[in-house]
């Protein structure tokens, strides 16, 4: 406990250094098998980075009573044992992208801090040693004098030790990049957008929103704190195999042609039925335009996107020839973008999934080879392309609702990017396939939302639902896990109507 205290304290001194929980779990999450992730999304969801956190918290703790237990008869085992433990969390450090020389500082003054509180407390746990050696009979218990300096000195040290690991916390808190957003001022997109189409939202009660809002927004990345990027120092470079290399400012950047657009982002862990999965109005400068301006070299097929925190995602050259409304986006559904969401700019590129391409905290733009680098989550098996693939999902009723007989509005969203949702048909108890009432399209690049009234008789039923694309294509039946590519299948729902 004091050794953990002692390393967010340290931790909170410099930028440069991060605490040794945090990267220790950052080194898990870039680590563990594949299985194991899954499982730790399927069962905690969005919620599964504090469960880790927690995790690597409660595992020290045990560990710092176990070296207390053993240090009890050999003082040498706790220090030494306290050494593992600055080790792991030194090493994990130097992992961190841009670790500094001295990164393993915090969890080095973690150890000396541990130490000292684990001799200190050894010393008034033996205060009475000697008295005890003189009467060896009947037993060798502690007195009570000696019992009551350890408790209350067990106390002080847990009390010490709450105050400087929240001093450290809030010494960590000064990076934030919270005032840097607020400072920023967006220019109006130059090419204004046509509002969007009417009757796209079938305001539907129990159905998504059209437009997600920025705190409902799914968030999945791979950084255990959110990256805090100051918009005042960042700059893009957009280099590699490229005629031109570039830099820019977050000012030139937002000074030049910003246009909006409807955009729906999908991960690619999305299972059938999931909510990984939201649409916003995007504001940003075409990624086409930014590429043709350094001139990609004929040789370049990956347009890679390098974030702040060494993450990288990876997708074709080719995704652009279509002219598709990819971009370096500064603003969200109205906002500059939320801290959570890739402050001060991401990509986004519609009808890829996240992994590929949404490069949040977005640094750097290189052009490279599919045989000269593979990404993040392509050198974790994952597969190389990734277009998103047909989907629908009922959001009401929910499954295994109880509702009442008569007419139930069986409502939700389909997506198949960048082609467009042609049909979507609902089916009863594996009855005939009803077309379901699509709402409006406002662009091929966004989900869209459906609605069907159904006739519920009493008795438990059972509800389909499946998309086709306007080129034809039906969503398949057969279920498929998201590894590699993403989720197939269709999303069924039971539910209980009450006569
Ligand atoms: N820097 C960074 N960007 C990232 C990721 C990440 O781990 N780190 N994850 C990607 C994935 S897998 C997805 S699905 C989207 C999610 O974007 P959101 O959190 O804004 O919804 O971001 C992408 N961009
Ligand atoms: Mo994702």
């Amino acid at each position: 406990m004091g050794a953990l205290a002692v390393g967010e304290l340290v931790a909170g001194l410099s930028t440069h250094l991060v605490s040794p929980v945090v990267s220790v779990g950052n080194e898990f999450i870039d680590r563990v098998p594949r299985p194991v992730k899954d499982w730790a999304i399927a069962w905690f969801g969005t919620n599964d980075k504090v469960v880790l956190v927690g995790g690597i918290v409660v595992t020290a703790l045990l560990f710092g009573c176990a070296l207390g237990v053993a240090a009890r008869s050999r003082t040498w085992l706790g220090i030494a044992g306290l050494g593992v433990f600055a080790l792991v969390g030194a090493a994990a450090a130097y992992q961190e992208v841009d670790a500094a020389w001295f990164a393993g500082l915090p969890s080095l003054a973690a150890w000396a801090g541990g130490a000292a509180v684990l001799l200190w407390l050894l010393a008034r746990a033996h205060l009475d040693v000697p008295a005890q050696h003189e009467d060896l009979a009947p037993a060798r218990a502690p007195s009570a004098t000696s019992r009551r300096t350890f408790v209350l000195g067990s106390i002080g040290a847990l009390s010490a030790a709450a105050v400087i690991g929240s001093t450290g916390r809030w010494l960590q808190g000064r990076y934030s990049a919270a005032a840097s957003r607020l400072a920023v001022m967006l220019p109006a997109a130059s090419r204004p957008k046509l509002p969007v189409v009417d009757g796209v939202d079938l305001e539907v009660p129990g159905l998504s929103s059209w437009y997600t809002p920025n705190t409902d927004f799914y968030r999945i990345d791979t950084a255990l704190l959110v990256p805090q990027v100051q918009a005042e120092d960042w700059s893009l470079r957009i280099h590699g195999m490229v005629d031109r290399e570039l830099e820019l400012s977050f000012d030139e950047l937002v000074s030049r042609e910003l246009f909006e657009e409807d955009i729906t982002l999908l991960c690619v862990s999305n299972e059938v039925g999931g909510s990984l999965v939201g649409n916003a109005r995007w504001l940003g400068v075409r990624l086409d335009e930014l590429l043709a301006e350094a001139g990609i070299q004929p040789d370049a097929d990956q347009i890679v996107g390098r974030s702040s925190d060494g993450f990288t995602t990876g997708f074709p050259v080719s995704t652009l020839d279509d002219g598709r409304a990819a971009m370096v986006a500064v603003a969200m559904n109205g906002e500059p973008l939320p801290l959570r969401h890739g402050f001060p700019a991401r990509l986004v590129v519609p009808g890829l999934y996240g992994y590929l391409s949404a490069t949040k905290w977005l640094t750097e733009i290189e052009l490279t080879r599919f045989d000269q680098f593979d990404q993040y989550w392509v050198q974790r098996g994952w597969s190389a392309e990734g277009p998103i693939k047909v989907m629908s999902r009922i959001d009401t009723p929910k499954g295994l609702a109880r509702i009442a007989a008569g007419t139930v509005t069986v409502a939700g969203v389909a997506w198949a990017q960048n082609v467009g949702i042609g049909r979507v048909e609902v089916r009863i108890d594996e009855g005939e396939w009803i077309e379901a009432t699509l709402a409006a399209e406002e662009n091929t690049m966004t989900w869209r939302q459906w609605r069907h009234e159904w006739d519920a008789t009493p008795g438990r039923h059972l509800i389909t639902v499946r998309a086709t694309g306007h080129a034809g294509l039906t969503q398949t039946e057969d279920r498929a896990l998201p590894f590699p590519d993403g989720a197939t299948g269709w999303h069924e729902i039971v539910v209980n109507v009450e006569g």
